[in-house]
């Protein structure tokens, strides 16, 4: 049946998702905003909590879809009556507070890029950033415009507009600051969204690799095709949900989950203003009775370093999935999630550049502790034959080879998918070797089992190889902590003249373990009793872990220290996401 498509093929599946999106009137395109908001707007959910948003203190705000819709079209009014042009790109620099949310779909409704940076980074990175993204328009608050931004301004000559979120001091309102409040009361709450090209960009993410300056992946509005048909399959969110993303949207996870996907099924979005902090999001879970639940392993495994006391003191019915992304998420946390939150937690791999959720236990489906779960719907994935340098093997035709069965090789994405990164921003040289073969290179290696399912190994240049073992750290780390005594590890590979390199353990003790001798040779013990030749031949007890901002263990950091290398070099090691 040559040509035939069948419903699982990727193009009818995403024809399919398709179809669930309204598309902008009389068919002027696909935008994001309008799918959203808009929709909803105008239709039976207008009066639906949007946002439910609590501040530090825990008192809550809510925004109704019709009262987003408002406030949306005003910031787009107010960005066009600045002169702000379509393409155009606006930053913001915000805690997760409501004018986050105005913002970044203001802009998207103006048809300008948007860049949600964490409003944790310093000045540098966001100079950067700002810089390499060509800002014209910032949105921040008084208080970290002081911070982050009076010391920078003066490098960002593109720079023509900055809103403020709150009261400024006088000697803020230089010329081109404004008061965002004082703007939308005066701009229209009249908005047409213009005609969008669901290829046009909309979104721009930084990201960074293990060297050079942090790669702005660029999405465009047909990504939304993506947001709203993976948080169906892989989260099960669904219209009446009470939803809780913890990523900040400076995080891609934040922007495409914390921001889009809940708002264009039409869920209620939670977000609080507050950190982690483990009572704090206990009661949350429970007094909000969240439903669904997308956060990091890291999280997970701090909530597990708190104990279960602390759990059993909330009533968690409510919630029906939780699910994590962003670092490998162990099967104890999984099963830790069962047994003490009363549901497993499902994984779900993906990138800054996919957009999306790529591969997922799905919530619904049995969770196999561990794996990161099979592709989804309208994914195709594949291994690759790795050459030396770890990244999969490109001949001179340009051909890769993709591996049959069980195997391990970088993971990569078949090319086409609606939220695909387009370019890395003024680097299309790099975005092009980011592919070959119309293969979408991760730069991750997994491993599939015979279910076909895909188990995390580690990234490309994170694999340790000793005496010819491919170890993989991930797979030591999981071990270390199924040990009662370890909350975090963080493995490298160690250079070693005889073996090339040894596996070497940090590791942060939980509450209550002394680091003693005894306790070191037990470990060693251990991680030899549960992986044999590629256990760590050393542990060093570490109770400060270096982490990116996401809360992976940063092993190249770790590498950099027990090399000795100096501070300097370890600013090349970029902190990652
Ligand atoms: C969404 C996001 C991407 C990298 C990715 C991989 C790691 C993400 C993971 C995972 C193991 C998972 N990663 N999900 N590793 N298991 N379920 O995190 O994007 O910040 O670009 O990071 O994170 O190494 O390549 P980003």
């Amino acid at each position: 049946m040559v040509g035939m498509s069948t419903a699982t093929e990727p193009a009818s599946v995403w024809a399919h998702a398709r179809r669930t999106l309204s598309g902008l009137p009389d068919g002027a395109g696909l935008n994001i905003a309008y799918e959203a908001v808009d929709r909803h707007a105008a239709g039976p959910r207008a009066r639906v909590t949007a946002l439910r948003w609590l501040d530090r203190r825990m008192s809550v705000s809510e925004i109704s879809y019709a009262e987003l819709a408002d406030r949306t079209a005003r910031f787009a009014n107010a960005l066009d009556a600045l002169g702000v042009r379509p393409g155009e790109r606006v930053f913001t620099l915000l805690g997760r507070t409501p004018e986050l949310y105005v913002a970044v779909l203001g802009s998207l409704k103006a048809r300008c890029v948007v860049s949600p940076l964490f409003a944790a980074f310093g000045p540098e990175p966001v100079a950067q950033r700002m810089h390499l993204g060509d800002a014209v328009v910032l949105v921040t608050s008084p208080a970290l415009y002081r911070r982050t931004i009076a010391p920078i301004r003066g490098r960002l000559p593109a720079l023509r507009h900055v809103l403020l979120t709150g009261p400024a001091r006088p000697d803020v309102l230089e010329p081109g600051t404004h008061d965002m409040a004082a703007l939308l009361a005066q701009a229209s709450p009249d908005h047409v969204i213009g005609p969008t090209d669901p290829q046009q960009p909309a979104l721009l993410h930084f990201t960074s690799g293990t060297t050079g300056t942090p790669k702005g992946a660029l999405h465009v509005h047909e990504a939304v095709v993506a947001h709203a048909a993976t948080a169906r399959e892989a989260l099960d969110l669904r219209a009446d949900d009470r939803f809780w993303c913890t990523a900040d949207p400076g995080w891609v996870t934040g922007t495409s989950y914390g921001i889009v996907a809940p708002l264009v099924i039409g869920a209620t979005l939670l977000s609080d203003e507050g950190e982690f902090d483990a009572r704090r999001w206990y009661t949350l879970l429970e007094r909000e009775r969240v439903t669904v639940w997308y956060t990091a392993p890291t999280a997970i495994r701090m909530l597990m370093r708190r104990g279960a006391e602390e759990a059993a003191r909330h009533d968690l019915k409510a919630l029906r999935v939780i699910a994590s992304v962003g670092e490998p998420l162990n099967a104890e946390a999984v099963r830790w999630g069962a047994a003490v939150l009363g549901r497993p937690v499902h994984d779900t791999w993906w990138q800054t550049e996919t957009g999306a959720i790529m591969i997922a236990n799905p919530a619904g489906s049995d969770v196999c502790p561990g794996a990161m779960g099979r592709p989804l719907s309208g994914i195709e994935a594949a291994l690759l034959q790795q050459g030396s340098d770890g990244r999969a093997l490109v001949d001179p035709d340009g051909h890769v080879r993709v591996l049959d069965g069980q195997a391990q090789g970088e993971l990569a994405l078949r090319a086409g998918w609606p939220s695909m990164f387009r370019t890395y921003l003024d680097a299309p040289e790099r975005y092009a070797r980011a592919f070959a073969d119309g293969w979408y290179l991760s730069g991750d290696i997994a491993r599939r089992d015979a279910d076909g399912r895909y188990w995390f190994v580690g990234r490309a240049d994170d694999v340790i190889k000793s005496a010819g073992h491919l170890v993989g750290p991930f797979e030591v780390e999981s071990a270390l902590m199924t040990h009662p005594a370890v909350a975090e590890a963080g493995v490298i590979g160690k250079p070693d003249a005889v073996a090339g390199e040894l596996v070497k353990a940090f590791v942060t003790l939980r509450a209550g373990f002394e680091p003693t001798e005894e306790l070191r040779t037990e470990l060693l013990g251990f991680g030899r009793q549960a992986l044999g030749a590629v256990a760590p031949k050393e542990i060093a007890f570490d109770d400060a872990l270096p982490h990116t901002r996401s809360g992976k263990v940063m092993r190249r950091l770790l590498k950099a220290r027990e090399l000795g290398l100096p501070e300097g070099d370890l600013s090349t090691l970029e902190v990652n996401t």
